[in-house]
């Protein structure tokens, strides 16, 4: 067991070295022989060493919000350029093996191509994102549409992304709907949710053994009155209505503000339904900015509950993915950090004496409890994870290995000519 106890004993014994480390100054080397490798369990290095955060394309195409796109110089022209950018993350990270596409803006004439194209570059294929939410025929909805001709038009896309799937061998398809109603009367909502109900079950129908769907709720956006999947609770009941291949994803924006998303987490994985989660950060709406930039606490209490509840073991299958947008900071950088913040939680979420927790819970001892949550949570972890990569071959900083490898400026002088992709390609 751990682990936090050898971990205070080191800090302990190091106090004069740690303080040193806030000097300005100190050099990055000094402060990482802070906390080694060899003060954790050999369990929680390899459970780290083997996390796998998957990579959406879209975040390495340009974006913005609908007053302005700021292009930016190097970004990708196509899904092969979009799959080399995220293979340099998974270079510096070590731990973000897959990449994400969305269809219709990753479509290409041969996918076992794409898929050859990722392994040459050392990532694979991951989770299909089927895309209902950008055609004029959905204005007043896809799956929901009281129209039988565009929910039929909703259904063969949502059929031609399992297709695409079976040609990249992915396993998940993801499923969120934009669908909804701006004004009270619009549409009648106990009709929509049958006509989604009914799409769910002919894609369900659809999935191979080894395939899967796992549906996303958001509260609102684009509609605002009323959303046909606008909670977990909803996504829950149709995951349980379809079966075991039916899963609920977490995307960390697309709650009301306050909501408690550890509870809905361990909630999910108590009834083996929690299937993936899109990581983003917001302070008001879906705000999609760097995971564990606005709220580094709430992550590390998600990924407790993770970890508490067997999410990170292989057999339970939760899809660990980030679906964000870098509108302003750079993009790979973007996306490198990212995977960063959330191995960081991930490690202080491993770190918890989980013994000494459960001894305080069973005692009432509120403050104990808390406490122990609280120094894992207080733990430097970046040393430890710096030691880790050393361990696996890669740079201790992946961020510097990344600039100094001098590929931003190599896409910037080449990648000129031809459309750059966003929203929409
Ligand atoms: C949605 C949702 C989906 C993502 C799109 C781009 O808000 O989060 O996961 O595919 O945005
Ligand atoms: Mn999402």
């Amino acid at each position: 067991m751990l682990s936090i106890r050898n971990v205070k004993k080191h800090i302990e014994s190091n106090r004069n070295l740690w303080q040193a480390a806030t000097i300005p100054g100190l050099k990055h080397e000094e402060s990482r022989t802070l906390t080694a490798v060899s003060h954790v369990p050999k369990a929680i290095s390899s459970t780290l060493k083997g996390q796998h955060i998957e990579l959406p394309s879209w975040a390495f195409g340009n974006s913005g919000t609908r007053f302005k796109v700021f292009p930016q110089a190097g970004v990708p022209r196509d899904p092969y350029e979009k799959v080399d950018d995220a293979a340099q993350v998974h270079q510096y990270t070590g731990v973000a093996p897959s990449v994400a596409l969305h269809i219709p803006w990753d479509r290409v004439d041969d996918y076992a191509d794409l898929g050859r194209h990722a392994a040459e570059r050392g990532v694979a294929l991951g989770t299909i994102n089927s895309n209902t939410f950008q055609d004029n025929d959905y204005m007043l909805g896809s799956v929901c549409n009281p129209d039988p001709a565009i929910r039929r038009k909703a259904l063969d896309h949502l059929l031609e992304c399992v297709d695409v799937m079976d040609a990249t061998g992915s396993r998940d398809l993801k499923l969120w709907f934009a669908d909804g109603t701006n004004y009270p009367g619009q549409d009648d909502l106990r009709a929509r949710q049958n006509r989604l109900a009914e799409v769910l079950a002919a894609v369900y129908g659809r999935l191979g053994p080894n395939q899967r769907m796992v549906l996303e709720y958001k509260l609102f956006e684009p509609a605002f009155y009323s959303t046909d999947v606008p909670d977990w609770g909803t996504a829950f009941a149709h995951c349980l209505q379809l079966g075991p291949k039916a899963k609920v994803v977490v995307d960390t924006g697309h709650h009301a503000p306050g909501t408690n998303i550890e509870f809905i987490v361990a909630f999910l994985l108590r009834a083996d339904k929690l299937g993936a989660f899109d990581f983003n950060s917001r302070f008001y709406a879906d705000d999609d900015l760097m995971v564990g930039s606005a709220d580094p606490f709430q992550l590390f209490r998600i990924m407790h509950e993770v970890v508490g509840g067997g999410g990170l073991e292989p057999g339970l299958e939760v899809a660990f993915m980030l679906d964000q947008c870098h509108n302003i900071e750079p993009k790979i950088p973007g996306q490198i950090r990212s995977v960063m913040n959330v191995q960081e939680a991930t490690a202080k979420a491993l770190l918890v004496d989980r013994t000494a927790l459960a001894a305080a819970q069973a005692d009432g001892d509120v403050l104990g409890a808390n406490a122990v949550l609280m120094d894992a949570y207080n733990t430097d972890v970046r040393p430890l994870l710096a030691g880790i990569r050393e361990e696996m071959g890669l740079d201790p900083d992946p961020l510097d290995a990344y600039r100094r490898s001098g590929y931003a400026d190599l896409i910037a002088t080449e990648r000129v000519g031809g459309a750059q992709a966003g929203w929409g390609a």
